[in-house]
């Protein structure tokens, strides 16, 4: 039973987390009946928390994970989900897609979704484009269910997942100052307000403007205000003068999403007022793509830390324990020169989080080139 003060008293799946805190790249056995019943418990969980989530400080950002579990391992190892008992001293953030793509969907997101019953205010998760049923059932979360339980079963959890990702929180709000969301902004995003009164359950996010915005929108180099997004198909485009411009109108900071693979894990857009964070490290192998996570103290102080992409030689728990130890990129950043292809393990030198400048902010990148797209 999990005994951190945040936790749930009432927590009923101690066992069946604990096998999730082993380090193992097999894949766990699951009783599609036990499945079931942790949908509907964290559904009823999920579906009691606003459209927009506030969230305190400090936390946890996380971007894309599409089912590598073995990272997700990486980023609880060196952030800390807690210690062998369970317990946690972190609150995170998810920004969605939790399924598709990698190899373990459903040990992602059976981790993530336990984490939130036990500790319902430390694991905050938002919805990705790709929790959603016309999206995963092509891009591999369904296959997986296929795979791993006989046809009847894994029509009915699918569904099942599918019934739960509709009630989704679509952002989140960090102290008053930052917002976060999977994809994007959009034309119909005047006031946070406008987030709060989406109505959920959602089955399909993309009738609703704003949601499908949230949830699929791409940040665009030289664009003013908004265009159709003509890589995804769905939502738009937006330009730096509409990331300024909500800025004030909201009268916040920094707007913070994921979506797209950074060849670094991270990339600023839009002097700072734009963060993207992709937390799936070798998304795309043949692009070697680093992982990150952001970290935002009780002061605002914002900070990185890196996954390296994972090869057979490199792979192991110690080794990727060793290899957290020291991650904080803001050398490699500041280094940066436009496009370039970071794959060298040499850009990811060291340094204190606790040493940013005096912004808490790293400098302001070349903004052109960061951003690759992929559906
Ligand atoms: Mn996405």
């Amino acid at each position: 039973m999990p005994n951190s003060s945040s936790g749930n008293p009432n927590f009923q799946y101690s066992a069946l987390l604990k096998k999730h805190l082993t380090f193992s790249d097999d894949r766990l056995e699951y009783d599609a009946q036990e499945l079931l019943r942790v949908i509907k418990d964290s559904k009823d969980v999920i579906a009691a928390e606003p459209s927009l989530l506030e969230i305190q400080l400090p936390c946890i950002v996380v971007g894309d994970v599409h089912g590598q579990y073995l990272d997700l391992h990486r980023i609880f190892g060196m952030l800390g989900q807690g210690n062998k008992a369970g317990q946690v001293s972190r609150r995170y953030l998810f920004l969605g897609d939790y399924v598709d793509r990698g190899p373990n969907s459903l040990e992602c997101i059976l981790t993530l979704l336990l984490n939130k019953l036990a500790y319902p205010k430390m694991f905050n998760l938002l919805r990705g484009n790709h929790e959603s049923m016309a999206i995963n059932k092509v891009y591999g979360f369904y296959q997986e269910l296929r795979d791993r339980f006989n046809e009847d079963d894994a029509n009915i959890l699918w569904k099942s997942f599918n019934d739960l990702f509709a009630y989704l929180p679509l952002a989140a709000i960090i102290h008053g100052r930052i917002l976060c969301m999977h994809g994007g902004i959009g034309p119909t995003l005047n006031s946070l307000d406008d987030i709060r009164n989406i109505k959920r359950p959602l089955e399909e996010p993309n009738v609703n403007q704003l949601a499908c915005d949230l949830l699929w929108a791409d940040p665009m180099i030289d664009l003013k205000g908004f265009v159709p997004n003509t890589v995804r198909g769905v939502s738009v485009y937006f330009g730096e003068d509409a990331v300024i411009s909500l800025c004030e109108k909201l009268k916040i900071d920094l707007i913070v999403r994921a979506h797209q693979m950074m060849l670094n894990g991270y990339g600023f857009y839009c002097k700072r007022k734009l963060l993207t964070i992709f937390s799936a490290p070798r998304y795309y192998p043949e692009k070697n793509n680093k992982g990150a996570v952001l970290r935002i103290d009780k002061n605002l102080k914002i900070g990185f830390h890196l996954l390296n992409p994972v090869t057979q030689t490199t792979r192991g728990e110690s080794r990727f324990r060793n290899d957290f130890a020291q991650k904080d990129d803001d050398s490699s950043y500041m280094s940066r020169q436009g496009p370039t292809d970071s794959t060298s393990s040499a850009a990811s030198n060291s340094s204190d989080p606790n040493n940013n400048n005096a912004s808490g902010l790293p400098p302001v990148s070349p903004d052109s080139g960061l951003f690759l797209q992929k559906k």
